[in-house]
Protein backbone atom coordinates (compact mmCIF):
# COMPACT_ATOMS: atom_id res chain seq x y z
CA UNK A 1 0.00 0.00 0.00
CA UNK A 2 1.73 3.20 -0.86
CA UNK A 3 -0.11 5.66 1.01
CA UNK A 4 2.04 8.65 -0.39
CA UNK A 5 1.56 7.75 -3.63
CA UNK A 6 -0.83 10.11 -4.60
CA UNK A 7 -2.58 13.13 -3.19
CA UNK A 8 -5.54 12.73 -1.81
CA UNK A 9 -7.35 14.94 -4.47
CA UNK A 10 -5.86 12.58 -7.28
CA UNK A 11 -9.49 12.55 -9.22
CA UNK A 12 -8.25 9.05 -10.81
CA UNK A 13 -9.19 6.75 -8.24
CA UNK A 14 -13.09 7.49 -8.26
CA UNK A 15 -14.53 5.90 -11.26
CA UNK A 16 -17.81 8.07 -11.82
CA UNK A 17 -20.97 6.25 -12.51
CA UNK A 18 -22.72 7.26 -15.79
CA UNK A 19 -19.82 9.73 -16.48
CA UNK A 20 -17.65 10.74 -19.87
CA UNK A 21 -14.52 10.08 -17.28
CA UNK A 22 -11.92 11.19 -19.13
CA UNK A 23 -14.13 14.70 -19.72
CA UNK A 24 -14.88 15.34 -16.51
CA UNK A 25 -11.59 14.65 -15.59
CA UNK A 26 -10.02 16.95 -17.54
CA UNK A 27 -12.60 19.88 -16.61
CA UNK A 28 -14.14 19.01 -12.95
CA UNK A 29 -17.85 20.47 -12.21
CA UNK A 30 -17.62 20.28 -8.18
CA UNK A 31 -19.95 21.27 -5.83
CA UNK A 32 -19.08 21.94 -2.21
CA UNK A 33 -22.53 22.81 -0.81
CA UNK A 34 -26.08 22.85 -1.17
CA UNK A 35 -28.75 25.12 0.15
CA UNK A 36 -32.65 25.25 -0.80
CA UNK A 37 -33.14 25.57 -4.48
CA UNK A 38 -28.85 26.01 -4.73
CA UNK A 39 -25.76 24.34 -4.99
CA UNK A 40 -22.21 25.86 -4.45
CA UNK A 41 -19.35 25.41 -6.88
CA UNK A 42 -15.69 24.87 -5.66
CA UNK A 43 -15.10 27.79 -7.37
CA UNK A 44 -18.13 29.35 -5.50
CA UNK A 45 -20.71 29.92 -7.54
CA UNK A 46 -24.23 29.31 -7.28
CA UNK A 47 -26.11 27.10 -9.20
CA UNK A 48 -29.61 26.39 -9.78
CA UNK A 49 -30.83 23.17 -9.43
CA UNK A 50 -32.83 22.43 -11.88
CA UNK A 51 -33.11 18.35 -11.60
CA UNK A 52 -33.43 18.24 -7.94
CA UNK A 53 -29.84 16.61 -8.30
CA UNK A 54 -31.03 13.53 -9.75
CA UNK A 55 -34.89 13.66 -9.51
CA UNK A 56 -34.26 13.11 -5.75
CA UNK A 57 -34.55 16.35 -3.55
CA UNK A 58 -37.81 17.23 -4.12
CA UNK A 59 -37.85 19.27 -0.86
CA UNK A 60 -34.96 21.06 -1.80
CA UNK A 61 -31.44 21.14 -0.49
CA UNK A 62 -30.14 20.45 3.62
CA UNK A 63 -33.70 21.29 5.09
CA UNK A 64 -33.29 21.63 8.56
CA UNK A 65 -35.72 18.89 9.81
CA UNK A 66 -34.62 16.67 7.53
CA UNK A 67 -31.28 17.17 8.85
CA UNK A 68 -31.59 17.51 12.56
CA UNK A 69 -33.35 13.60 12.31
CA UNK A 70 -30.30 12.37 10.65
CA UNK A 71 -27.89 14.01 13.30
CA UNK A 72 -30.52 12.91 16.00
CA UNK A 73 -30.74 9.36 15.01
CA UNK A 74 -27.19 8.84 14.20
CA UNK A 75 -26.49 9.67 17.91
CA UNK A 76 -29.46 7.21 19.19
CA UNK A 77 -29.68 4.18 17.62
CA UNK A 78 -27.10 4.36 14.29
CA UNK A 79 -27.64 0.63 13.12
CA UNK A 80 -30.09 -2.00 14.07
CA UNK A 81 -29.92 -5.54 12.43
CA UNK A 82 -32.55 -5.46 9.99
CA UNK A 83 -33.37 -9.86 10.08
CA UNK A 84 -35.63 -11.11 12.95
CA UNK A 85 -35.17 -7.61 14.97
CA UNK A 86 -36.59 -4.24 14.36
CA UNK A 87 -36.72 -0.84 15.42
CA UNK A 88 -39.43 1.65 16.12
CA UNK A 89 -39.20 4.62 13.05
CA UNK A 90 -39.03 1.75 10.22
CA UNK A 91 -42.31 0.43 11.20
CA UNK A 92 -43.31 4.42 11.67
CA UNK A 93 -42.09 5.55 8.26
CA UNK A 94 -44.02 2.30 6.97
CA UNK A 95 -46.95 3.44 8.06
CA UNK A 96 -46.44 7.08 6.50
CA UNK A 97 -46.01 6.19 3.28
CA UNK A 98 -49.00 3.72 3.35
CA UNK A 99 -50.49 7.29 4.16
CA UNK A 100 -49.50 8.66 1.25
CA UNK A 101 -50.20 5.65 -1.17
CA UNK A 102 -53.03 4.80 -2.87
CA UNK A 103 -55.48 2.97 -0.12
CA UNK A 104 -54.90 -0.29 -1.82
CA UNK A 105 -51.10 -0.22 -0.44
CA UNK A 106 -51.25 -1.87 2.22
CA UNK A 107 -47.39 -3.54 3.05
CA UNK A 108 -43.84 -2.09 2.23
CA UNK A 109 -40.95 -3.36 1.93
CA UNK A 110 -37.30 -1.31 2.19
CA UNK A 111 -34.39 -1.39 -0.45
CA UNK A 112 -31.30 0.94 -0.38
CA UNK A 113 -31.88 1.99 -4.23
CA UNK A 114 -34.44 2.25 -7.44
CA UNK A 115 -32.65 -0.60 -8.86
CA UNK A 116 -33.15 -2.69 -5.81
CA UNK A 117 -36.51 -2.02 -5.05
CA UNK A 118 -37.27 -3.31 -9.08
CA UNK A 119 -35.35 -6.06 -7.95
CA UNK A 120 -37.37 -6.65 -5.50
CA UNK A 121 -40.74 -6.17 -6.90
CA UNK A 122 -39.63 -8.72 -10.00
CA UNK A 123 -38.79 -11.65 -6.95
CA UNK A 124 -42.13 -10.93 -5.73
CA UNK A 125 -43.81 -10.81 -8.56
CA UNK A 126 -42.59 -14.51 -9.15
CA UNK A 127 -42.60 -15.41 -5.95
CA UNK A 128 -46.47 -14.36 -5.36
CA UNK A 129 -47.67 -16.63 -8.29
CA UNK A 130 -45.55 -19.33 -7.35
CA UNK A 131 -47.03 -19.18 -3.66
CA UNK A 132 -50.64 -19.54 -5.11
CA UNK A 133 -49.49 -23.14 -6.96
CA UNK A 134 -49.29 -20.65 -9.98
CA UNK A 135 -44.97 -21.18 -10.31
CA UNK A 136 -45.12 -21.45 -14.20
CA UNK A 137 -45.71 -17.60 -14.54
CA UNK A 138 -42.10 -16.02 -14.50
CA UNK A 139 -41.74 -14.09 -17.18
CA UNK A 140 -41.63 -10.60 -17.20
CA UNK A 141 -42.62 -7.78 -19.51
CA UNK A 142 -40.81 -4.18 -19.36
CA UNK A 143 -40.90 -1.78 -22.63
CA UNK A 144 -38.59 -0.25 -24.76
CA UNK A 145 -36.94 2.84 -23.36
CA UNK A 146 -37.89 1.77 -19.88
CA UNK A 147 -35.22 2.42 -17.33
CA UNK A 148 -35.43 0.12 -14.18
CA UNK A 149 -32.07 0.78 -12.46
CA UNK A 150 -29.11 -0.82 -13.44
CA UNK A 151 -29.09 -4.06 -11.70
CA UNK A 152 -29.95 -7.38 -13.41
CA UNK A 153 -33.42 -7.45 -13.67
CA UNK A 154 -33.80 -4.20 -14.30
CA UNK A 155 -31.41 -3.88 -17.05
CA UNK A 156 -33.31 -6.93 -18.64
CA UNK A 157 -36.80 -5.29 -18.40
CA UNK A 158 -35.57 -1.71 -19.08
CA UNK A 159 -34.99 -0.18 -22.71
CA UNK A 160 -32.34 1.54 -22.39
CA UNK A 161 -29.91 -0.11 -25.28
CA UNK A 162 -27.04 1.39 -23.86
CA UNK A 163 -27.63 -0.29 -20.74
CA UNK A 164 -28.07 -3.53 -21.99
CA UNK A 165 -26.15 -4.07 -24.68
CA UNK A 166 -22.76 -4.37 -23.02
CA UNK A 167 -23.34 -6.80 -20.54
CA UNK A 168 -24.48 -10.20 -22.19
CA UNK A 169 -27.59 -11.94 -22.01
CA UNK A 170 -29.38 -10.91 -18.85
CA UNK A 171 -32.26 -12.51 -17.18
CA UNK A 172 -34.18 -14.93 -19.31
CA UNK A 173 -37.95 -14.57 -20.15
CA UNK A 174 -38.08 -11.28 -20.27
CA UNK A 175 -40.41 -9.63 -23.56
CA UNK A 176 -40.85 -5.80 -24.33
CA UNK A 177 -44.00 -3.84 -24.87
CA UNK A 178 -43.30 -0.78 -27.43
CA UNK A 179 -42.10 2.56 -26.17
CA UNK A 180 -44.87 5.47 -26.25
CA UNK A 181 -42.74 8.05 -28.06
CA UNK A 182 -45.06 9.17 -31.10
CA UNK A 183 -43.30 11.88 -32.11
CA UNK A 184 -45.20 12.78 -35.51
CA UNK A 185 -48.94 12.78 -33.75
CA UNK A 186 -48.02 13.92 -30.15
CA UNK A 187 -44.99 16.43 -30.89
CA UNK A 188 -45.72 19.59 -28.80
CA UNK A 189 -47.97 17.90 -26.20
CA UNK A 190 -49.03 19.95 -23.02
CA UNK A 191 -49.85 16.92 -20.37
CA UNK A 192 -50.43 13.51 -21.46
CA UNK A 193 -50.58 13.27 -24.85
CA UNK A 194 -53.65 12.36 -27.10
CA UNK A 195 -52.37 9.86 -29.20
CA UNK A 196 -50.99 6.46 -28.21
CA UNK A 197 -53.72 4.28 -26.04
CA UNK A 198 -53.74 1.65 -28.74
CA UNK A 199 -49.74 0.70 -27.78
CA UNK A 200 -51.10 -1.21 -24.93
CA UNK A 201 -52.70 -3.57 -26.51
CA UNK A 202 -49.72 -4.99 -27.63
CA UNK A 203 -49.56 -6.67 -24.36
CA UNK A 204 -52.44 -8.91 -25.82
CA UNK A 205 -49.84 -9.55 -28.71
CA UNK A 206 -47.33 -11.02 -25.98
CA UNK A 207 -50.08 -12.43 -23.97
CA UNK A 208 -51.35 -14.71 -26.74
CA UNK A 209 -47.61 -15.18 -28.08
CA UNK A 210 -46.31 -16.71 -24.74
CA UNK A 211 -49.26 -17.36 -23.00
CA UNK A 212 -50.22 -15.87 -19.91
CA UNK A 213 -50.03 -18.39 -17.74
CA UNK A 214 -45.91 -17.79 -18.36
CA UNK A 215 -46.30 -13.96 -17.40
CA UNK A 216 -46.10 -12.79 -13.80
CA UNK A 217 -45.87 -9.09 -14.52
CA UNK A 218 -45.85 -6.11 -16.41
CA UNK A 219 -43.33 -3.21 -15.40
CA UNK A 220 -43.41 0.57 -16.49
CA UNK A 221 -42.39 3.83 -15.37
CA UNK A 222 -45.86 6.05 -15.32
CA UNK A 223 -43.93 8.63 -16.80
CA UNK A 224 -40.68 7.07 -18.51
CA UNK A 225 -37.94 9.85 -17.09
CA UNK A 226 -34.43 8.57 -17.80
CA UNK A 227 -34.97 8.09 -21.49
CA UNK A 228 -36.10 11.86 -22.01
CA UNK A 229 -39.68 12.01 -20.10
CA UNK A 230 -41.95 10.14 -22.27
CA UNK A 231 -45.58 11.09 -20.97
CA UNK A 232 -48.51 8.14 -20.95
CA UNK A 233 -50.72 8.34 -23.86
CA UNK A 234 -54.47 9.40 -22.19
CA UNK A 235 -56.09 5.54 -21.18
CA UNK A 236 -52.80 3.66 -22.23
CA UNK A 237 -52.21 3.36 -18.57
CA UNK A 238 -55.66 2.14 -17.93
CA UNK A 239 -55.33 -0.20 -20.51
CA UNK A 240 -52.38 -1.95 -19.13
CA UNK A 241 -54.45 -2.23 -16.12
CA UNK A 242 -57.57 -3.83 -17.83
CA UNK A 243 -55.52 -6.47 -19.82
CA UNK A 244 -53.30 -7.26 -17.26
CA UNK A 245 -56.05 -7.70 -14.68
CA UNK A 246 -57.97 -9.63 -16.98
CA UNK A 247 -54.78 -12.56 -17.78
CA UNK A 248 -53.96 -12.68 -13.38
CA UNK A 249 -50.58 -10.31 -14.39
CA UNK A 250 -49.86 -8.01 -11.47
CA UNK A 251 -48.97 -4.81 -12.72
CA UNK A 252 -45.88 -3.09 -11.31
CA UNK A 253 -45.24 0.70 -11.52
CA UNK A 254 -41.78 1.67 -11.24
CA UNK A 255 -42.28 5.59 -9.30
CA UNK A 256 -38.80 6.02 -8.23
CA UNK A 257 -38.95 9.50 -10.44
CA UNK A 258 -42.65 9.94 -10.49
CA UNK A 259 -43.28 9.06 -6.53
CA UNK A 260 -43.32 11.89 -3.75
CA UNK A 261 -44.68 14.50 -5.55
CA UNK A 262 -43.30 14.76 -8.87
CA UNK A 263 -45.88 14.92 -11.25
CA UNK A 264 -48.17 17.42 -8.30
CA UNK A 265 -49.72 14.00 -6.77
CA UNK A 266 -48.25 11.76 -4.46
CA UNK A 267 -47.69 9.36 -6.64
CA UNK A 268 -48.61 9.25 -10.37
CA UNK A 269 -50.65 6.01 -9.51
CA UNK A 270 -53.01 8.65 -8.16
CA UNK A 271 -52.19 11.58 -10.77
CA UNK A 272 -53.58 9.11 -13.46
CA UNK A 273 -56.18 7.21 -11.20
CA UNK A 274 -55.01 3.44 -12.26
CA UNK A 275 -53.54 1.45 -9.06
CA UNK A 276 -51.02 -1.19 -9.82
CA UNK A 277 -50.37 -4.15 -7.64
CA UNK A 278 -46.87 -2.80 -6.73
CA UNK A 279 -45.33 0.40 -6.57
CA UNK A 280 -41.65 0.72 -6.53
CA UNK A 281 -39.94 3.63 -4.84
CA UNK A 282 -36.43 5.29 -3.57
CA UNK A 283 -35.08 8.83 -4.44
CA UNK A 284 -37.82 11.68 -2.68
CA UNK A 285 -38.41 9.30 -0.15
CA UNK A 286 -35.06 10.23 1.66
CA UNK A 287 -35.37 13.51 -0.49
CA UNK A 288 -32.07 12.02 -1.52
CA UNK A 289 -30.46 13.03 1.39
CA UNK A 290 -29.56 9.03 2.24
CA UNK A 291 -29.91 6.06 0.38
CA UNK A 292 -33.43 4.45 0.58
CA UNK A 293 -36.07 2.49 -1.64
CA UNK A 294 -39.43 1.11 -0.70
CA UNK A 295 -41.39 -1.46 -2.51
CA UNK A 296 -45.14 -1.20 -1.66
CA UNK A 297 -47.11 -4.08 -1.87
CA UNK A 298 -50.92 -4.40 -1.84
CA UNK A 299 -52.07 -7.38 0.86
CA UNK A 300 -53.55 -9.60 -1.75
CA UNK A 301 -49.40 -9.67 -2.95
CA UNK A 302 -48.12 -9.77 1.32
CA UNK A 303 -50.46 -12.48 2.19
CA UNK A 304 -49.95 -14.91 -0.26
CA UNK A 305 -46.27 -15.01 0.91
CA UNK A 306 -47.73 -15.69 4.70
CA UNK A 307 -48.32 -18.99 5.25
CA UNK A 308 -46.51 -22.39 6.70
CA UNK A 309 -45.30 -22.28 10.23
CA UNK A 310 -44.78 -19.28 11.86
CA UNK A 311 -41.49 -19.37 12.92
CA UNK A 312 -40.23 -19.88 9.33
CA UNK A 313 -38.65 -17.26 7.06
CA UNK A 314 -41.65 -16.39 4.44
CA UNK A 315 -40.04 -14.41 2.30
CA UNK A 316 -35.76 -15.14 1.10
CA UNK A 317 -35.04 -11.35 0.89
CA UNK A 318 -33.57 -8.64 1.57
CA UNK A 319 -30.78 -6.02 2.71
CA UNK A 320 -28.37 -5.80 5.61
CA UNK A 321 -29.82 -1.89 5.73
CA UNK A 322 -33.60 -2.45 4.61
CA UNK A 323 -34.98 -0.13 6.91
CA UNK A 324 -32.03 1.17 8.50
CA UNK A 325 -33.02 3.84 11.36
CA UNK A 326 -30.99 6.78 9.86
CA UNK A 327 -32.65 6.91 6.61
CA UNK A 328 -35.86 5.87 8.02
CA UNK A 329 -35.69 8.98 10.12
CA UNK A 330 -34.68 10.96 6.82
CA UNK A 331 -37.58 9.58 5.51
CA UNK A 332 -40.00 10.00 8.08
CA UNK A 333 -39.04 14.07 8.19
CA UNK A 334 -39.03 14.28 4.82
CA UNK A 335 -42.66 13.49 4.38
CA UNK A 336 -43.43 15.53 7.29
CA UNK A 337 -41.75 18.29 5.23
CA UNK A 338 -43.36 17.49 2.10
CA UNK A 339 -47.11 17.68 4.23
CA UNK A 340 -46.05 20.41 6.57
CA UNK A 341 -45.35 22.66 3.19
CA UNK A 342 -47.64 21.52 1.30
CA UNK A 343 -45.15 20.44 -1.80
CA UNK A 344 -47.30 17.65 -3.30
CA UNK A 345 -49.90 20.86 -3.65
CA UNK A 346 -47.52 23.12 -4.66
CA UNK A 347 -46.21 21.13 -7.33
CA UNK A 348 -49.47 20.96 -9.00
CA UNK A 349 -50.12 25.06 -8.33
CA UNK A 350 -46.85 25.58 -9.98
CA UNK A 351 -47.58 23.24 -13.14
CA UNK A 352 -49.25 25.23 -15.73
CA UNK A 353 -46.57 27.93 -15.08
CA UNK A 354 -43.94 25.43 -15.32
CA UNK A 355 -45.65 24.20 -18.62
CA UNK A 356 -46.16 27.57 -20.16
CA UNK A 357 -42.24 28.66 -19.45
CA UNK A 358 -41.23 25.45 -21.02
CA UNK A 359 -43.22 25.64 -23.87
CA UNK A 360 -42.42 29.18 -24.34
CA UNK A 361 -39.12 27.87 -26.16
CA UNK A 362 -40.95 26.32 -28.76
CA UNK A 363 -39.03 27.94 -31.70
CA UNK A 364 -35.69 28.46 -30.34
CA UNK A 365 -32.97 27.45 -32.33
CA UNK A 366 -32.86 23.34 -32.98
CA UNK A 367 -36.08 22.90 -30.49
CA UNK A 368 -37.80 19.64 -31.89
CA UNK A 369 -40.12 18.93 -29.03
CA UNK A 370 -41.51 19.79 -25.11
CA UNK A 371 -42.75 17.89 -23.03
CA UNK A 372 -44.04 17.78 -19.69
CA UNK A 373 -46.08 16.95 -16.47
CA UNK A 374 -46.39 17.86 -12.81
CA UNK A 375 -42.80 19.88 -12.74
CA UNK A 376 -41.22 17.35 -15.00
CA UNK A 377 -39.99 19.18 -18.32
CA UNK A 378 -38.15 17.61 -21.73
CA UNK A 379 -36.98 19.87 -24.18
CA UNK A 380 -35.86 17.91 -27.36
CA UNK A 381 -33.27 18.74 -29.63
CA UNK A 382 -32.05 18.16 -32.83
CA UNK A 383 -29.42 16.23 -32.98
CA UNK A 384 -25.80 17.48 -34.95
CA UNK A 385 -25.79 15.07 -38.15
CA UNK A 386 -23.42 12.40 -37.80
CA UNK A 387 -22.94 13.16 -33.73
CA UNK A 388 -25.97 12.04 -31.84
CA UNK A 389 -25.78 13.74 -28.45
CA UNK A 390 -23.34 16.01 -28.92
CA UNK A 391 -25.25 19.23 -28.58
CA UNK A 392 -27.23 18.66 -25.57
CA UNK A 393 -24.08 17.61 -23.90
CA UNK A 394 -22.50 21.38 -24.96
CA UNK A 395 -25.94 22.94 -23.68
CA UNK A 396 -25.47 21.28 -20.69
CA UNK A 397 -21.59 22.40 -20.37
CA UNK A 398 -22.68 25.63 -21.26
CA UNK A 399 -25.77 25.59 -18.86
CA UNK A 400 -23.73 24.74 -16.21
CA UNK A 401 -21.48 28.02 -16.65
CA UNK A 402 -24.37 29.99 -16.86
CA UNK A 403 -25.12 28.83 -13.32
CA UNK A 404 -28.64 26.53 -14.06
CA UNK A 405 -27.95 22.21 -13.74
CA UNK A 406 -29.74 20.38 -16.04
CA UNK A 407 -29.81 16.95 -17.55
CA UNK A 408 -29.39 15.47 -20.82
CA UNK A 409 -29.92 12.20 -22.19
CA UNK A 410 -29.26 11.74 -25.82
CA UNK A 411 -29.99 15.06 -26.87
CA UNK A 412 -33.32 15.62 -24.77
CA UNK A 413 -32.57 18.15 -22.05
CA UNK A 414 -34.35 17.11 -18.81
CA UNK A 415 -35.99 19.05 -16.41
CA UNK A 416 -36.81 17.85 -12.47
CA UNK A 417 -36.66 20.97 -9.76
CA UNK A 418 -37.11 20.87 -6.33
CA UNK A 419 -40.61 21.26 -5.53
CA UNK A 420 -39.79 24.73 -3.54
CA UNK A 421 -38.94 26.42 -6.58
CA UNK A 422 -40.14 29.85 -7.50
CA UNK A 423 -41.93 31.38 -9.94
CA UNK A 424 -38.89 33.85 -10.80
CA UNK A 425 -36.70 31.25 -10.45
CA UNK A 426 -38.63 28.84 -13.14
CA UNK A 427 -38.16 32.16 -15.31
CA UNK A 428 -34.65 32.22 -14.37
CA UNK A 429 -34.18 28.68 -15.31
CA UNK A 430 -36.49 28.77 -18.33
CA UNK A 431 -34.32 31.78 -19.53
CA UNK A 432 -31.00 30.72 -18.81
CA UNK A 433 -31.90 27.74 -21.01
CA UNK A 434 -33.20 29.48 -23.74
CA UNK A 435 -29.51 31.69 -24.02
CA UNK A 436 -27.76 28.48 -24.20
CA UNK A 437 -30.04 26.89 -27.03
CA UNK A 438 -29.16 29.96 -28.87
CA UNK A 439 -25.14 29.77 -27.87
CA UNK A 440 -24.40 26.53 -28.69
CA UNK A 441 -23.90 25.04 -31.65
N1 LIG B 1 -36.36 3.21 -11.73
C1 LIG B 1 -36.53 4.42 -12.28
C2 LIG B 1 -37.81 4.73 -12.95
C3 LIG B 1 -35.51 5.37 -12.20
O1 LIG B 1 -35.69 6.58 -12.78
C4 LIG B 1 -34.19 3.77 -10.99
C5 LIG B 1 -35.23 2.87 -11.09
C6 LIG B 1 -32.95 3.34 -10.29
O2 LIG B 1 -32.76 4.03 -9.10
P1 LIG B 1 -31.31 4.04 -8.41
O3 LIG B 1 -31.62 4.61 -7.04
O4 LIG B 1 -30.84 2.63 -8.32
O5 LIG B 1 -30.43 4.90 -9.23
C7 LIG B 1 -34.32 5.04 -11.53
C8 LIG B 1 -33.18 6.00 -11.42
C9 LIG B 1 -31.71 10.77 -14.97
C10 LIG B 1 -31.46 9.79 -13.87
O6 LIG B 1 -31.12 11.83 -14.97
C11 LIG B 1 -32.46 8.92 -13.52
C12 LIG B 1 -32.22 7.96 -12.54
C13 LIG B 1 -31.01 7.91 -11.91
C14 LIG B 1 -30.01 8.81 -12.24
C15 LIG B 1 -30.24 9.77 -13.24
O7 LIG B 1 -32.57 10.55 -15.81
N2 LIG B 1 -33.26 7.10 -12.27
Amino acid sequence: MALDRKSPNDLNAFWMPFTANRQFKKNPRMFVGAKDMHYTTSDGRQVLDGTAGLWCCNAGHCRPKITEAIQKQAAELDYAPAFQMGHPIAFELANRILDIAPDEMAHVFYTNSGSESVETALKLAIGYHRARGDGARTRLIGRERGYHGVNFGGISVGGIVTNRKTFGPLVPGVDHLPHTHLPEENRWSKGCPEHGAHLADDLERIIALHGAETIAAVIVEPVAGSTGVLLPPKGYLQKLRDITKKHGILLIFDEVITGFGRTGAAFAAEKYGVVPDMMTTAKGLTNGVIPMGAVLATAEVHDAFMNGPEHMIELFHGYTYSGNPIAAAAGIATIETYREEGLFERAAELAPYWEEALHSLKGVRNVIDIRNEGLIGAVELEPIAGEPTKRAFSAFLKAYDKGILIRTTGDIIAMSPPLIISKEQIDELVGTLKEVLEEVE
